[in-house]
């Protein structure tokens, strides 16, 4: 990047809009060549800004051909206005002002996704953060809210469904074929949430009673071809509309909810005001072509964008500082909503999971931000891990905090008191506190300081006087701008396990109490314990930080056994493979002999062979910490011995406890139909788990895998059976017929063979990228759609570490001419890719100085677009 460097926006620098839009007129008139944007804006001056004679600056960008404007009707004469690629300044404007935009617009040559652009045959939009301003001249800022009234025109026969946010209040037919529909969205609005779709598009249809009686039409729109892939999407979207009325109290406000599924799309979904657009892999789902994880992310993500129409739309964000407010409180209510209908505890455990390895790479790295950021160049930049997944575990402890019914009031006042309003995180803590009495000052700091803090714990026993005593110690690393921290309030819930299971606490026979710990260093004394217990503290991960208590491996086979805390039984048993994998990691990267741990074994027999346990559980019990995981945990990242290590105690497992995993495996080949429920998901976790092991003993598992691929009549199954025979170098042979016969099966299925080219992307064997490379020729592989760079090349990049950082450096060499390649036709999928290329301190040589150059050439290169400039600097500092 030579040219001008790209600006850091402060959020210091705040500052009300001069004017605000009462009503927003809009007519897209969408053409063969080019599409006509009319727009008609009904200003006032803002009252509340001190800037009471500025100019209008409306927000824009280079696509937009402006043709003309006028004010209050009179055209202007172009001496009279600026237009730059980014703005177009009027001034001199009287206190109300209606102004009229005339732009030329080409969806058709739009890579990005952002602003209006084509999918496939249809017309859609993606506006958050700031796309808005690539369809026409806006103040495309989340605190201008307007009432939109949007009238589409199109070939009738080409585009048949025509659809915006709100009522459709006018349709007609016009000349040559062309017809209108006008759609008008009574609740104001800012212009991210806008949305327009035009095409030919099928629909299914149901409908729900609110809470109040009223009834809503629900439609979901796809493609003729995916009619049968929309049951699961609309169920899930009866079950949060009901959810979100019980757990919240909030009522869906339209009269009509719409879905539209495209192929082409930046990330899962997106909330517009009743016209949500869904990645087809977010809506679509059947037994056949979908696996149960992909059914469970369905169900989730139907769930947080309708969570949005009060979480986000309702109540907006004031800037994008803000938005946590709307991610982390929505990402939170959906996992709620998620733990509700399926199991709490698995989904604990995979949520946290993801935190652990994804977030606390992010927080511990060079892009390291607090939840509420104080600067960004690239706004698109700061949609994150810790936006999203950490600012829901403060809303989840603020919970923890206040209790759930107080929360439960906290959130009825939020919402009452902001309706129709755009507002700040302060303003949610706020109205916390102003329901529970409380003082959450020190709390906030969890939104202003970034890092993962550390807490030390350790306690004693004393027999003579029957108490236990605990002693906290928090830190938090230096991150990038904030050298040091102060300290946070961070509840700890925990208990005491003894012999038979959970101690009482106190005399009210608590077994568990939320400890918070808010200094530096802190003692809990708990008085009239009988016998030396083992701590099980953080239950629930009650709070993102990272726990160091010095159990002994007798201790955590205990915990594994009797905690009543599922989290922490699990957890107890990744502290355990992954100290195992820790030390093996070491003897690997030295040469050493690798020698298995017989209690590993041993506490792995009594999970399997323990017919009362829950599957689910069981399999996530069974499953070492991923490499992903390990990488983040490690100090210094040794990716092959990390993959040896992992390895060889899978082989270890599996030769000791063949017929333990033979016997789950065959106890849990379901014979019944087909149902993504939380029973059968948890089975045939287990089961695949189980197969996953086997594959390693002998060729008994190559031929189980075999038979399961051939006869599987779920994709959960089938998928599963083909990952096996890929990565086995075993099944050579097999896995080659397998790979065409899915091929041939579904090769009209595009979903299905993302995951056909992810399950290759991710073989850890040799000769991965030359595997990639060729998939890229594959017609099932096109870099201009954003599902199929993530199966591919983040496959690779992300899901296949051990080749990915092949000391060679071809992996980085890889990733820096894709993204190379891609950065200026579509940013925000380029910028993702950056990701596994910031951790370059964490690689010991040769590694760490190829990816670091990788990341100089692209800072390097001429016309970078600023999501990837400041991703690349940020990391080279
Ligand atoms: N709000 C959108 C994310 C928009 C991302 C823009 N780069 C989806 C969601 O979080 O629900
Ligand atoms: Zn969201």
């Amino acid at each position: 990047m030579k040219d001008a460097l790209p600006q850091t926006i402060y959020l210091k620098d705040y500052k009300v809009s001069p004017f605000e839009i009462e009503k927003t007129e809009l007519v897209f008139d969408l053409g063969e060549h080019h599409t006509r944007v009319t727009t008609t804006l009904s200003l006032l001056r803002n009252t509340l800004s001190d800037e009471q004679n500025a100019d209008l600056v409306l927000h824009g960008s280079k696509g937009l051909d402006l043709q003309s404007v006028s004010v209050d009707g009179q055209p202007l004469e172009e001496d009279t206005y600026n237009c730059d690629s980014e703005s177009l300044t009027i001034p001199g404007l009287a206190d109300r002002a209606v102004v009229t935009t005339e732009v030329l617009i080409k969806p058709q040559d739009n890579t990005t996704m952002m602003g209006l652009y084509r999918s496939r045959t249809m017309y859609c939009t993606q506006c958050e953060a700031e796309g808005f301003r690539d369809i026409t001249y806006y103040l495309d800022r989340p605190d201008v809210m307007s009432e939109f009234t949007t009238k589409v025109i199109a070939d009738k026969a080409q585009y048949p469904v025509l659809l915006s946010n709100g009522n459709a209040i006018e349709r007609g037919q016009l000349d040559g074929g062309r017809h209108f529909v006008t759609w008008h969205d009574p609740f104001k609005k800012p212009a991210y949430l806008f949305a327009l779709v035009a095409g030919t598009l099928s629909c299914v249809e149901d409908s729900f009673t609110t809470m109040s009686g009223r009834q809503v039409a629900l439609q979901i729109f796809v493609e003729e071809k995916d009619l049968d892939k929309c049951d699961h999407g609309m169920l899930s979207l009866k079950h949060s509309m009901r959810w979100d009325e019980e757990a919240y109290g909030r009522e869906y406000d339209l009269d009509i909810f719409m879905i539209v599924a495209v192929d082409d799309f930046n990330m899962g979904a997106m909330e517009n005001k009743g016209l949500n657009i869904f990645n087809t892999s977010a809506v679509l789902a059947n037994p056949k072509t979908t696996t149960d994880a992909s059914f469970q992310r369905v169900e989730a993500i139907v769930a947080h964008e309708y969570f949005h129409n009060w979480s986000g739309n309702r109540v907006t964000c004031r800037d994008w500082f803000q938005l946590s407010l709307k991610e982390g409180f929505t990402v939170y209510r959906d996992s709620q909503f998620s733990a509700d209908m399926n199991s709490a505890t698995v989904k604990r455990i995979e949520d946290v999971s993801y935190l652990r390895t994804h977030q606390f790479a992010e927080d511990g790295g060079p892009m390291s931000h607090p939840v509420q950021p104080d600067a960004y160049m690239e706004i698109n930049n700061f949609y994150t891990l810790t936006v999203y997944e950490k600012g829901a575990e403060i809303v989840g402890m603020i919970r923890t905090l206040l209790g759930p019914d107080t929360f439960r009031k906290g959130s009825d006042l939020y919402f009452d008191r902001h309706d129709g309003q755009a507002v700040t995180i302060e303003e949610f803590v706020k109205a916390m506190e102003d329901t529970s009495g409380r003082d959450l000052t020190q709390f906030r700091r969890w939104y202003k300081q970034s890092g993962t803090p550390q807490l030390a714990v350790s306690s004693r026993y004393d027999a003579a006087d029957r108490t236990v005593t605990l002693d906290f110690a928090q830190s938090c690393p230096a991150t990038p701008g904030q050298p040091q921290k102060q300290p946070f309030v961070i509840p700890v819930k925990l208990g005491l396990v003894g012999e038979s299971g959970d101690l009482p606490l106190n005399s009210n026979g608590d077994t568990d109490i939320v400890y918070e710990v808010s200094q530096t260093h802190q003692q809990l004394v708990i008085e009239n314990i009988d016998e030396a217990p083992v701590p099980s503290l953080l239950r629930e991960f009650s709070a993102p930080v990272k726990l160091d208590y010095a159990y002994s491996k007798d201790q955590l086979i205990h915990l594994m056994a009797n905690d009543s805390d599922g989290f922490n039984r699990w957890d107890a048993g990744q502290k355990l493979g992954f100290e195992l994998l820790e030390k093996l990691t070491a003897d690997s990267h030295q040469q050493r002999p690798l020698q298995m741990d017989s209690q590993l074994i041993e506490a792995y027999k009594s999970l399997l062979t323990d017919a009362s346990l829950d599957p689910a559980m069981v399999a996530l019990m069974l499953q070492l910490p991923s490499e992903a995981q390990l990488h983040e945990e490690a100090t210094l990242i040794h990716a092959e011995a990390i993959h040896s290590a992992r390895l060889f105690v899978r082989q270890a497992l599996a030769d000791a406890l063949r017929e333990q995993f033979l016997a789950v495996y065959q106890r849990h080949n379901i014979e019944q139909d087909y149902a993504p429920d939380a029973s059968q998901i948890g089975r045939r976790s287990l089961k695949n788990t189980a197969l996953g092991y086997l594959m390693l003993v002998d060729q008994m598992g190559v031929e189980l895998a075999s038979k399961q691929f051939a006869g599987a009549d779920n994709m959960t199954d089938k998928a599963a059976a083909l990952s096996c025979l890929v990565n086995c170098p075993a099944a050579a042979q097999q896995a080659k017929t397998a790979l065409q016969q899915f091929e041939q099966q579904y090769r009209d299925e595009a979903l299905v063979m993302n995951l056909w080219l992810q399950i290759q992307a991710s073989n850890s064997q040799s000769g991965a990228l030359e595997r990639v490379e060729a998939l890229e020729n594959h017609p099932a592989f096109s870099l201009s759609n954003p599902n199929k760079i993530r199966s591919l090349i983040g496959g690779f990049c992300n899901g296949n570490l051990v080749n990915f950082n092949n000391p060679d450096g071809s992996g980085y060499e890889f990733l820096k001419q894709r993204i190379l390649t891609l950065h200026s036709r579509n940013p925000q999928v380029a910028a993702r890719l950056m990701t596994p290329l910031t951790r370059w301190k964490k690689f010991p040589e040769p590694n760490s100085s190829q990816m670091r150059e990788a990341l100089q050439v692209i800072a390097d290169e001429q016309g970078l677009v600023k999501d990837i400039y400041e991703i690349a600097i940020k990391s080279l500092q």
